[in-house]
């Protein structure tokens, strides 16, 4: 029996869960157990009354021990369990941490470019995407059968509205509506069914300008890109101007910058040095009246900034097909520290 006891005391240390306990109360006092069965192994006809007696005695000792011992076994292992089982709240643990967003770098440069021409009295303001022909084309002295329509390949819908081409649809829009003078700039997207590459997308965006007035002339147009310019590098770039064709400015100029991300020497993303950045012009007499508004009264410049490109340059970004992936680890790069 005192063996029998150790071994018990031995099996209850290791027994860790419920299921083990109970198997030890079964091996120990079931109906097959080892203390049940050990009344009816022993030879009792070798014992005298009092041994018997002394015999029944321990053996109800055993059976208290163990059924205590045992029962205290399976109480603990229950709460045991439940104690795992149930959610643990550490109300001193530091929180998660939420996983910051940033800014894409098209919009940063949006934001920059808006910023600045605020400060240059330039409200801003935003036409729909989803355009007339008459704005995106037939306004800005493009008719139908006017070839420089073949200049810009066009999504169409099916009601006969397009998605636009350029911000420029919204000059006439402006003029109709706030008349003469008037400053604006016109950031957004635009959509060309264009064979992509390297700095070509079919979405991207630019940064429509247009100032009507008193004399404005081309000295007004270069100053103002002069300055927008300089406060977007902050730094000398180079930059070059040469005649430029659209309908819709007289005269017509092409702004190229030096590209920035090789020096000039020519690469994937410029091809000969330069990047086409913000072509620009005089209004054409023909827009301003579209726009109801006297050409002999007033004048006019109009550019448009291609704002994708310029994010490109500003923030070094030798693929156009980036910026559109939607992979936030390409984004998250150019978010300022906070
Ligand atoms: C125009 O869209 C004219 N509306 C610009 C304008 C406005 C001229 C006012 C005169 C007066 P263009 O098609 O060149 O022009 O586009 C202007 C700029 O948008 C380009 O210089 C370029 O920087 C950018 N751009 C044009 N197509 C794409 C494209 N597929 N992907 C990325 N950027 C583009």
């Amino acid at each position: 029996m005192q063996d029998i006891k150790q071994q018990l005391i031995g099996d209850l240390k290791s027994a860790t869960t419920a299921e083990q306990v109970e198997q030890l109360r079964v091996n120990y006092l079931g109906r097959k157990g080892i203390i049940t069965t050990l009344a009816k192994n022993t030879d009792f006809s070798k014992f005298s009354p009092e041994e018997k007696k002394e015999f029944g005695q321990k053996l109800n000792e055993l059976k208290n021990f163990a059924t205590e011992q045992i029962g205290a076994a399976v109480e603990q292992s229950r709460s045991l369990g439940e104690k795992s089982s149930k959610r643990e709240i550490d109300l001193t643990a530091p929180g998660a941490g939420h996983r910051l967003g940033s800014l894409h770098p098209i919009t940063m440069t949006q934001m920059e470019l808006e910023d600045i021409f605020q400060g240059m009295g330039f409200s801003v303001l935003y036409g729909p995407e989803v355009e007339s022909e008459y704005f995106c084309f037939e306004a800005l002295n493009i008719p139908p059968d006017h070839p420089a329509r073949d200049m810009q390949d066009t999504f169409w819908l099916k009601n006969h509205l397009i998605l636009r081409t350029h911000t420029s649809a919204n000059q006439v829009r402006t003029l109709k509506r706030f008349g003469a003078p008037v400053r604006a700039i016109f950031p957004g997207r635009c959509f060309r069914y264009e064979a992509v590459d390297p700095s070509h997308e079919n979405t991207f965006y630019q940064c429509e300008g247009l100032m009507v007035d008193k004399n404005i002339s081309v000295a007004n147009l270069i100053a103002v890109m002069k300055t927008i310019l300089s406060e977007v590098f902050r730094k000398e770039v180079k930059v070059r101007l040469r005649p430029g064709f659209f309908p819709f400015v007289e005269p017509g100029f092409e702004l190229d910058l030096q590209c920035l991300l090789c020096g000039g020497k020519g690469c994937p993303t410029c091809g000969d040095g330069w990047i086409e950045l913000i072509p620009c012009g005089l209004v054409h007499p023909e827009v301003l009246r579209h726009g109801g508004i006297d050409p002999h009264e007033y004048s006019g410049f109009a550019f448009g900034i291609g704002l994708t490109r310029l994010a490109m340059m500003k923030y070094g970004i030798h693929d156009i097909r980036h910026l559109n992936s939607g992979d936030l680890r390409f984004n998250e790069q150019f978010a300022p520290m906070l």
